[in-house]
């Protein structure tokens, strides 16, 4: 096994106290320990020991994110602080359809608001420097690939793809795989794709991309009108303007097996081959797991390895970000399962 990975343990200055779910403040389902059994399955499987992925480079970052969404999040937890509040930072109003969504306030309450579209996503005083880091880590995935690499993986924590060009949400506060993908067409590819295997839709990396024709995004998921993000991921969404037919969106039922989540498999490597992608951005979240605590579809652990095997079979150079996966106990086999099959198809 001879994949790079990259990780950093920055990670852990992002440990939320709170979810809200169901009404009720819980530990958070996206917690430092998933790396943990990440971690020690690529000891185990004899991957190549963890490479520190040294300092951010924040040129991509802002060539794709929105300004004012980055000063936001470096200097949220001072804001709040220096309002007086002791508490994590919590969004509680949101810009939504009747009324005008674009102003952007002064006070904090309203800033955090603004740049929020799910408000189980606490920030607190470490957010900012983990989630940078977990950029970091996904960033010198991508240049170890660009060097010739036919694959790596970044072990992203927090993860990104929930995240938009201004808003954060879903766990998520930048959006790793967006950044990567554009760091493939800036340095000259032509065409590059994103294919989103988290349970959940990739409304951020969706809304990123949408009018780019450059960039094909994929992704299946659970159906939105029975699960988070619930206001995307509809199969009518295909991209606007230039980006028309480079969206494509697989919402699957509750109870899904890997028998129908691999036809969508199969026809989302089928629309990227047909794209002509030269490089391959892969969204890894592992909650279509059948114990996920918060997901609905019945994958089973060779599952992940057969999964992997078919996304190395198209033989593009590929760069693998960490996203969800919440069956914490089983988050190490499935993800290195994944890796394992790509690595050996
Ligand atoms: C990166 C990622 O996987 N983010 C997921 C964010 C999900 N946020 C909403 C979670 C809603 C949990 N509802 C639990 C329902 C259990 N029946
Ligand atoms: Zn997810």
């Amino acid at each position: 096994m001879t994949m790079r990975s990259f990780f950093s343990e920055d990670h852990r200055m992002h440990f939320p106290q709170a979810e809200l779910s169901g009404g009720e403040f819980v530990t958070p389902y996206e917690r430092p320990s998933r790396v943990e059994y990440i971690l020690s399955r690529l000891r185990e499987r004899g991957f190549p020991a963890v490479a520190d992925p040294g300092p951010v480079d924040m040129a991509p970052v802002r060539r794709l994110l929105d300004p004012d969404f980055l000063n936001f999040l470096e200097t949220a937890w001072d804001a709040w602080m220096a309002e007086g509040y002791t508490g994590e930072i919590i969004a509680m109003a949101m810009p939504t359809r009747h009324q005008p969504m674009n102003r952007r306030p002064r006070a904090i309450d309203g800033l955090v608001s603004y740049h929020c579209h799910a408000s189980e996503t606490a920030i607190t005083r470490g957010t900012w420097a983990a989630a940078l880091s977990s950029m970091a880590s996904a960033q010198a995935a991508q240049r170890a690939v660009a060097a010739g690499a036919r694959a790596a993986f970044a072990l992203c924590r927090p993860p990104g793809h929930h995240a938009t060009v201004d808003q954060y949400g879903g766990y998520c506060f930048l959006n790793n795989a967006a950044v990567v993908a554009d760091m493939f067409t800036a340095q000259g590819a032509k065409r590059v794709a994103v294919l989103d295997i988290d349970f959940h839709h990739g409304n951020g990396t969706q809304q990123i991309f949408y009018q780019r024709a450059d960039v094909l995004f994929a992704s299946i998921h659970g159906d939105p009108m029975d699960s988070y993000p619930y206001f995307a991921g509809y199969a009518d969404e295909r991209g606007a303007g230039p980006g028309e037919g480079a969206n494509i969106n697989y919402p699957l039922p509750p109870g899904t097996s890997y028998a129908a989540w691999s036809l969508a498999l199969e026809d989302a490597i089928a629309r990227i081959k047909a794209h002509g992608a030269e490089a391959l951005v892969v969204s890894l979240g592992v909650d279509a797991y059948k114990d996920d605590p918060i997901s609905f579809f019945k994958l089973d652990s060779p599952d992940f390895l057969d999964c992997g095997q078919r996304i190395g079979r198209m033989g593009l150079p590929t760069v693998f970000c960490m996203e969800g996966g919440y069956a914490i106990d089983r988050i190490g086999l499935n993800t290195v399962n994944v890796l394992e099959g790509f690595a050996n198809c």
